[in-house]
């Protein structure tokens, strides 16, 4: 008989095809978890990773949440499964009811996803569909940002700005412009916080891309209010409140895509909160569940919602779905993760840790190889000077020595991003510091 595979030493590694990840090095080396719980996770010989990163930006709460694993479970031994497609489940309904009460006022109809790559294209089309039934059918640009990430489907990755991740696709959707991005290290370098320099001027450029277009012809302008994916870039002062100007005065509609922002990465629940900037469409996904059950969601303003109501030709309003939104079990993690966000006031904690992992970051200025360090709220991002002929190299090294020593930080090409769980100690935020700061030391 075939032995069964041992999740823990799984005895091949070959069928999985890892998302994002360097297979061939990954499977001639790997690095596994099969445990995580509050800060940590553990590998198959039991040693535990300070988790710097949420996973993924994604467990806010901290691993092993009980109450969350038991909503899940209740809810997995009650309800399976049951569509939301012309029939109902009330967890649904509830959960987008408390979410309508945490999100900014009015971004309270909510559309379900399962993932910020499709809370990205839900939103864009509804931006299109509401353009639409208002009749306005000639505004159908889409505008987004260089360096922007909006997760890998195809609406996503042509408002997106990462290269490598739209240069293999062809033409994808058509009618796509892209706003400058506002990493300015020249003028920024260091900032604590929001950079002083350039947010009026970067925002203004959507006036040129409006002159060139036309008003008439743009839908919408989809931007991360704190880009993370892309190695964390902060937006200068009052670049984000001058992009709601434009857009309103145009009647463009703003959607930020808070897939890692949302649920108070910032310190607040939302980054419309924290910059005091409130969109049109608001995307979610990740933290929403605490990543327990993979969700997400699209918060639109109810005027959006009650104009494709109102002037929908046909009696489904929108063409649009997927056959778990709103699935039992998501809505049943989400609804106990927001009760411990709100119980442990973990939002609020975040805004008191803010400074104190600002200066923990900001001290590791004179360390090897660092050219910019950028923060925000529970956010921090360092940026290293590549090796010549060799970029990545030095971030991913400086990666694989965080991990050894028992520290899980993430790397993109070689700026090195930090998220960690809003239930970090001091302790724990001194630890990540110091372990970088060795690693960096350690690496040419
Ligand atoms: N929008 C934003 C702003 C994101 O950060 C997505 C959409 C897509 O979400 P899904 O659930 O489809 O992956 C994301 C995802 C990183 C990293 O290293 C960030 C993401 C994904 C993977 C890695 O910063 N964000």
């Amino acid at each position: 008989m075939r032995a069964m595979p041992d999740a823990a030493r799984p005895n091949s590694l070959d069928a999985f095809w890892m998302p994002f990840t360097p297979n061939r090095a990954f499977k001639a080396d790997p690095r596994m978890v099969v445990r995580a719980e509050g800060m940590h996770y553990y590998t198959p010989d039991g040693r535990a990773i300070l988790d710097a990163t949420s996973g993924l930006w994604c467990c806010a709460a901290g691993h092993g949440r009980k109450r969350i694993v038991e909503a899940v479970q209740r809810a997995a031994a009650e309800l399976d499964y049951a569509p939301n497609f012309n029939l109902g489940h009330p967890m649904a309904f509830e959960f987008a009811n408390r979410l309508g009460e945490i999100l900014p006022y009015g971004l309270d109809r909510i559309f379900f996803t399962n993932s910020g790559s499709e809370s990205a294209d839900t939103a864009l089309k509804i931006a299109l569909a509401y353009q639409k039934a208002r009749g306005k059918p000639g505004k159908y640009r889409l505008i987004g940002r260089e360096r922007g990430y909006h997760g890998t489907n195809f609406g996503g990755i042509s408002v997106g700005g990462i290269v490598r991740n739209r240069m293999t696709y062809g033409p994808m959707v058509a009618g796509v412009d892209h706003l400058p991005h506002t990493l300015d290290i020249a003028r920024n370098a260091f900032s604590r916080g929001e950079p002083e320099h350039g947010g009026e001027d970067f925002a203004n450029a959507l006036e040129r891309i409006i002159a060139l277009h036309d008003a008439s012809t743009i839908a919408a302008v989809i931007v991360e209010p704190v880009a993370g994916s892309t190695g964390v870039i902060i937006p200068p002062k009052g670049y984000l409140k001058r992009l709601r100007e434009i857009c309103s005065r145009h009647d463009i509609l703003l959607i930020f895509d808070e897939v890692i922002t949302g649920f108070g990465r910032l310190g607040a629940p939302f980054a419309a909160d924290f910059f005091e900037v409130k969109p049109d469409l608001l995307t979610m996904a990740k933290a929403i569940t605490n990543a327990a059950a993979p969700m997400g969601a699209v918060a639109c303003a109810r005027e959006i919602y009650d104009t494709l109501l109102a002037n929908s030709e046909t009696p489904i309003e929108l063409f649009h779905g997927y056959t778990t939104s709103g699935h039992p079990l998501a809505c049943a993690a989400g609804l106990a993760t927001l009760e411990t966000y709100r119980e442990e006031r973990l939002f609020e904690r975040a805004a008191e840790l803010a400074p104190y992992w600002q200066e923990a970051m900001h001290a590791l200025r004179d360390a090897p190889h660092v050219i910019d360090i950028r923060n925000l709220g529970l956010i921090g991002g360092i940026e290293l000077e590549s090796r010549p002929g060799a970029p990545t190299e030095r971030g991913l090294e400086v990666f694989r020595r965080c991990f050894d020593a028992g520290v899980l930080v993430r790397v993109t090409g070689d700026i090195v991003a930090f998220s960690p769980p809003l239930i970090v100690e001091k302790v724990e935020i001194d630890r990540i510091a110091d372990t970088v700061r060795a690693a960096l030391k350690a690496t040419a």
